[in-house]
């Protein structure tokens, strides 16, 4: 397997519950380096921009308003498989469908403030990495 690179996000509720650091251990526990980290407040634009592929959802506008309702670290994370070590440690899109263990059962509140996002392809990846970071940000 390769060394590759995923693109994550921790969410408002999780920013907001203080639990930045304790999202990280998990993803560095998983076998992942974070090789760039900010923390931003999204812009209802960037937010709109990002989950673009959801625009004709039901769920659309409200996962916009939850992305912006508080800041978010978004991180570029590097490991063997990285995309798929990744999802493994997120755990399922809905907390009540998550395995033990994962970031999602263990944090998330619902499906909508569900604490962390994590690219679902390489080339998906590769897409958000550039969506919100330079490539002289990431030092690997
Ligand atoms: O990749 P992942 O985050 O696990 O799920 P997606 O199907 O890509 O959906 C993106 C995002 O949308 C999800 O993390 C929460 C939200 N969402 C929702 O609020 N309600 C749904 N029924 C499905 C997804
Ligand atoms: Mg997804």
């Amino acid at each position: 397997m390769a060394v590759t690179r995923t693109f994550s996000i921790i969410k408002p509720d999780a920013t907001r519950r203080n639990l930045t650091g304790a999202v990280t251990k998990m993803l560095e526990d998983a076998g992942l380096r974070v090789v760039a980290s900010k923390r931003i407040q999204m812009t209802r634009e960037q937010a709109e921009g990002f989950y673009a592929v959801h625009k004709e959802r039901p769920f659309f506008g409200e996962l916009v308003e939850f992305m912006i309702s508080g800041p978010v670290v978004v991180q570029v994370l590097e490991g063997e498989d990285a995309v798929k070590r990744n999802r493994d440690v997120m755990g399922a899109t809905n907390p009540a469908d998550a395995d033990e263990g994962t970031i999602r059962k263990t944090y998330a509140e619902s499906i909508e403030a569900n604490s962390v996002h994590g690219s679902d392809s390489d080339e998906n990846a590769k897409i958000e990495i550039d969506f919100f970071f330079n490539e002289d940000e990431l030092v690997g």
